[in-house]
């Protein structure tokens, strides 16, 4: 009897411990997700910076939902974000997290963490309209997307359509 009351003792402790530990990392990483600097004047900013901006944020959102839903659900899933990097970004790029974060492109737990703003796990259209503070933030970044990842994506889209056309 003694072993069993033991027993249920630590497996109460380590439920408890769990639950605390969750918890605060939860707490954590929703912290992390508010926006650290935004304010009326930086969003003034960045506003009007998109007014004369190649690419819009909506642009975007249609690039990685057209290019990236593999499994055509969509949503973004953290393994089609890593398939997207796989696929556009060079041997160069992914192996240099260091330059990679210099120019902009984050690991894939940080740009759900930026981007997934109702924190289900995928990445939707409502999430990228709804993390504008945090996601994709400025036109420097939406254009940083669209170097390394939509113009390349759009260029192969449109290499399988000529080979389709001409084979015909
Ligand atoms: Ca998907
Ligand atoms: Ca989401």
């Amino acid at each position: 009897m003694a072993r069993i009351l033991a027993a249920a003792y630590i497996v109460a402790l380590v439920v408890t411990v769990y639950v605390l530990v969750l918890s605060d990392v939860t707490r954590v990483a929703a912290h992390e997700t508010q926006p650290k600097t935004m304010t009326p004047e930086l969003r003034a900013k960045i506003d009007e910076e998109f007014k004369t901006c190649a690419y819009q944020r909506s642009d975007a959102a249609d690039c990685v939902l057209r290019y990236g839903d593999f499994d055509h659900d969509g949503l973004i899933s953290p393994a089609e974000a890593d398939e997207v990097k796989r696929r556009y970004l060079s041997w160069v790029m992914r192996a240099g997290a260091w330059l990679a974060e210099k120019i902009g492109l984050e690991s894939t737990a940080k740009i759900f963490k930026k981007c997934d703003y109702d924190r289900d796990g995928f990445l939707s259209r409502r999430d990228f309209e709804l993390a504008r503070d945090t996601c994709l933030v400025d036109c420097a970044r939406v254009n940083q997307l669209f170097e390394y990842v939509c113009s390349k994506a759009i260029a192969e889209e449109r290499a399988r359509a000529h080979a389709r056309h001409g084979a015909k």
